[in-house]
């Protein structure tokens, strides 16, 4: 679908909506579906030319969910996870995006959504209580509310090394990778960045280039996926109790269909904990280890017990001791930055077409045109790939200059963090909802179970509003002090803000240092969110 291109001058040029939704990843698809059913006329905007939001950018060599294909996929039509058959135990990119395409179609939603459209403002009007927002193409439209569905991890982070855009080889960003696809074959290759992104990318750019430089700042922790085919026979049959599957995710800690134990890793013998710990290893993905007993994450001995074990696993795949100690992670508990999930990470170091630069020994001094410079040496190179994160959480919102009542900006309002009531709302911006924003289980879960439950939240309030003849909610201030105060303090029980993470902010140069998902549990944020409802939607002023 296309808009009349609008101009901002003269409110003839202003459409009228009743939403406007940004952004058609997982989140504002399901939005737009939801707002069809409450009869709301919607317009979408979406700076891609399609729909998929991280999984429409990200298509780098290797790129897939770290969360299992069951699980990561829409739970609200029965029909759709039953008809949809995936081929693989986590979802590459390619079959995401596919998946994504099926559920635009079938549902129809292509027909609210305007895609190469970046939204730049929106801006709240005191005097009409309304949402005006303007986008690139310089369209104004005026909505009753609006629903920023941006995605926790859509705002690339570039680096900005002396001389990077000098260099005068092929370079890439993982985030925005071309979509026609890049040969490597044969080419020195670099690749900035070892978290997820560059550790699904460099086995199979090694495979591709004739030599690979990993230029390595922080080691993280990896753990195996075991990917691998998804048997039909054993799909249908988990598909004969999804509901029941769905409904353990929705009230988990971590939206996933897992069980807790209660037990301490402290109360067994080394040799017991090894056992399951390689039991669990054995399992695979990023929430085997973490798993495994019930203090990993709050208590530093327990915790070192975990990650002991995996650097003992690095030193057993690496063989190269001094490449295997640089690969170990030593600065920050395991689990406190989030886990990769690999395939042949570490066995990739084993390849003679593969070296390993440590970043906190001999640092990038700059980009050279034909290379990177080091403070030990000048590395030739013919590509560089960029795999250096995302201004993770708050920095997709605040790329679009939102102004609340009164003209406040909401980067003011977050210039020390963000402030949010449940991660959904902000004081003083009546009728902006921030899907899975900060302060929200959001990075901390199977981030499609926490949107359906913000999609079906924020449905369920505009379906109030509307049957109360209503027009406005806004969080008070004092509910959201309570809910940043208790999001902190459930996060300094942990040992999570001790990690320099993209969950506490600390990737971005001067960004504010706080632990920004909330922490509570998706299962307890749930019940919190529902009871808030059921008490008419306390700590909002409806009017
Ligand atoms: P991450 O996890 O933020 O990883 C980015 C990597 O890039 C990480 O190793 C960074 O090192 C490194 N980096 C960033 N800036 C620099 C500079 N200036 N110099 C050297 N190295 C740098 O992003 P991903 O895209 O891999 O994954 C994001 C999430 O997507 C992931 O957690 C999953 O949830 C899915 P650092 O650790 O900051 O020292």
């Amino acid at each position: 679908m296309t808009l009349d291109a609008l101009s901002p001058e003269g409110d003839d040029a202003v459409r009228e909506v009743d939403v406007v939704v940004v952004g058609a990843g997982f989140g504002g698809l399901y939005m737009i579906h939801k707002l069809r059913e409450l009869n709301l006329r919607t317009v979408c905007f979406e700076a891609g030319g399609g729909v998929g939001g991280t999984w429409y950018w990200n298509r780098y060599p290797g790129a897939r969910c770290d969360v299992e294909s069951m699980d990561y996929s829409y739970s609200f039509s029965p029909e759709l996870e039953q008809e949809w058959v995936w081929t693989e135990r986590y979802p590459s990119q390619p079959e995401l995006l596919r998946y994504l395409n099926h559920v635009a179609d079938r549902f129809d939603l292509r027909r609210d959504i305007q895609f190469d459209t970046r939204v730049e403002s929106a801006t709240f009007s005191d005097d009409t209580q309304r949402w005006l927002v303007t986008t690139a193409q310089g369209q104004v439209v005026r909505a009753q509310y609006v629903v920023m569905a941006t995605g926790i991890l859509s705002k690339p982070r570039v680096p900005d090394f002396p001389g990077l855009s000098d260099f005068a080889g092929a370079l890439y960003q993982t985030s925005n990778w071309p979509h026609e696809g890049v040969d490597l074959t044969g080419l020195r290759v670099g690749v900035i960045g070892t978290g997820s992104s560059g550790i699904q990318a460099i086995p199979e750019i090694a495979k591709q280039a004739s030599h690979l430089t990993v230029f390595q700042r922080t080691p993280n922790f990896s753990l195996p996926a075991y990917n691998g085919p998804l048997d039909e026979e054993g799909q249908r049959e988990l598909k004969r109790t999804y509901r029941e599957r769905r409904e353990q995710s929705r009230l988990s800690p971590s939206g996933l269909p897992m069980t807790k134990t209660d037990e301490s890793a402290l109360a067994f013998s080394d040799a017991e904990r090894r056992a399951r710990y390689e039991q669990r290893w054995q399992i695979g993905g990023f929430q085997s280890i973490l798993s495994s007993y019930n203090d990993l994450m709050v208590n530093q001995a327990a915790n070192d017990t975990a990650a002991e074990f995996v650097r003992g696993k690095i030193a057993a795949t690496v063989q190269d001791p001094e490449t295997a100690q640089k690969l170990m992670p030593r600065d920050h508990p395991i689990g406190t930055k989030r886990p990769c999930v690999d395939t042949d990470y570490y066995a990739t170091y084993n390849r003679p077409n593969v070296s390993l630069v440590d970043l906190r020994a001999t640092p990038i001094v700059e980009v050279t045109p034909t290379g990177i410079r080091t403070s030990a040496e000048t590395i030739e190179l013919d590509a560089l790939v960029l795999a250096t994160g995302f201004d993770a959480m708050t920095g997709a919102l605040l790329a679009i200059d939102i102004r609340g009542r009164d003209g406040v900006r909401l980067a003011d309002e977050w210039a020390h963090g963000p402030r949010t009531y449940l991660g959904v709302a902000v004081a003083g911006f009546p009728n902006l909802f921030t899907m899975t924003g900060p302060q929200s289980p959001s990075a901390l879960s199977n981030v499609v179970t926490s949107i359906e439950q913000h999609v079906e939240w924020i449905g369920d309030l505009l379906r109030h509003l509307s049957e109360h003849g209503l027009s406005t909610v806004e969080a008070t201030p004092a509910a959201q002090e309570e809910w940043v105060a208790h999001v902190n303090a459930v996060a300094a029980a942990t040992l999570y803000p001790t990690a320099a993470s993209w969950y506490m902010g600390a990737n971005i140069p001067g960004k504010p240092r706080i632990f920004m998902p909330y922490i509570g549990g998706v299962g307890n944020y749930r019940q919190r969110c529902e009871k808030i409802a059921a008490n008419g939607y306390e700590g909002f002023v409806l009017s």
